[in-house]
């Protein structure tokens, strides 16, 4: 695997759930495989699971690991091309990239949208600019339109919780927030789901339809209770819209999950990417609750990113 930045850069999903599962039941199994070679985790934002469980999952492989905030410890960026950087950036992508990729055998790198211009978030500009520049293999540790690693460890974690035998009905249910937050965790969740053996289904408000290439196959309505009706698994998640760019179109009031909007689902697990507003995305009944799946999902990073890690190593 030389990138890892959507489902469709896995050949074989089911083998990489596999592989995963199996990294979790045996996490030290292939310590040596990483060993004198170096991962490079680049942050332009905040992070919490990606940066530890990534880490960790290079150190599990034997790896080098490296973490540098680009946004507060590097020189400010250009990523326009024959740009005259006679004002605040002070270097450009094409040298900072390719530096990178001279320290990294693999690199990780987290850059969330602006959530002012769509073609500019939906280019993935900096994500393929890294691609480029760096010359190295690429995970993705959450882009302008993805998270990727995220959606691997969801989809474990549904796999090791859901009934044997039966198809699942999974819902992804729009939740209330205090500002615009980005598309990427619901585009790639659902991007994900649509290549695994479930029943999908997108609740939001009217104005929150994602877009199409992410939503395609899904059964999408903005009545909620219908949604939940006989679900086994809900996802919940906030995102600004896509149609009116990066806006807040609602305050939610109603959207938040709680055991009696609950009470029409198949006693259904609660699944949420985190970090999460409690009581105003999703209500403490149901985070201290016994059908939360949050924390196993955290858990689950870490095996999500050593099987995508573990395929780069042995590309090479
Ligand atoms: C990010 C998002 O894409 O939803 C990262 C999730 C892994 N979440 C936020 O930016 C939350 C910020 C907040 O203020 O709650």
């Amino acid at each position: 695997m030389k990138k890892y930045t959507s489902v469709h850069d896995v050949a074989d999903l089911d083998q990489l759930v596999e592989e995963a599962l199996h990294l979790k039941a045996n996490p030290y199994k292939y310590k040596n495989l990483g060993e004198n070679k170096t991962l490079g985790l680049i942050f332009l934002n905040p992070s919490l699971r990606t940066r530890l469980s990534t880490q960790k999952a290079g150190q599990n492989l034997g790896m080098n690991v490296i973490v540098m905030n680009l946004d507060k410890e590097g020189w400010a960026l250009e990523t326009q091309q024959g740009a005259i950087m006679n004002g605040s950036t002070v270097e450009h992508i094409k040298e900072a990239a390719a530096v990178m990729g001279e320290y990294c055998d693999i690199i990780g790198i987290r850059s969330f949208p602006k959530l002012q211009n769509r073609e500019e978030d939906y280019n993935e500009e900096l994500l393929q600019q890294f691609i480029q520049y760096s010359k190295k293999p690429i995970v993705s540790l959450e882009s302008a339109t993805r998270h990727p690693l995220q959606s691997l460890a969801d989809l474990l974690t549904i796999k090791e919780n859901k009934v044997e035998g039966k198809r699942p009905k999974v819902v992804l249910s729009w939740a209330p927030h205090i500002k615009p937050i980005p598309q990427c965790v619901a585009n790639s969740f659902a991007e994900w789901m649509g290549q695994a053996d479930v029943d999908f289904v997108i609740t939001h408000p009217e104005g929150y339809g994602l877009a199409d290439e992410f939503s395609a196959g899904a059964t999408v309505t903005t009545n909620q209770q219908e949604a939940l009706e006989g679900a086994d698994f809900v996802y919940v998640k906030n995102w600004s819209s896509y149609t009116n760019y990066g806006q807040v179109l609602t305050d939610g009031e109603g959207w938040m999950l709680t055991n009696e909007r609950l009470q029409v689902s198949n006693n259904a697990k609660v699944m949420h990417c985190l970090p999460v507003r409690r009581n105003v995305e999703l209500s403490d009944e149901i985070l201290d609750g016994p059908n939360s799946l949050v924390l196993e999902q955290a858990n689950n990073r870490t095996y999500a990113a050593q099987a995508v890690l573990k395929r780069m190593l042995e590309a090479k």
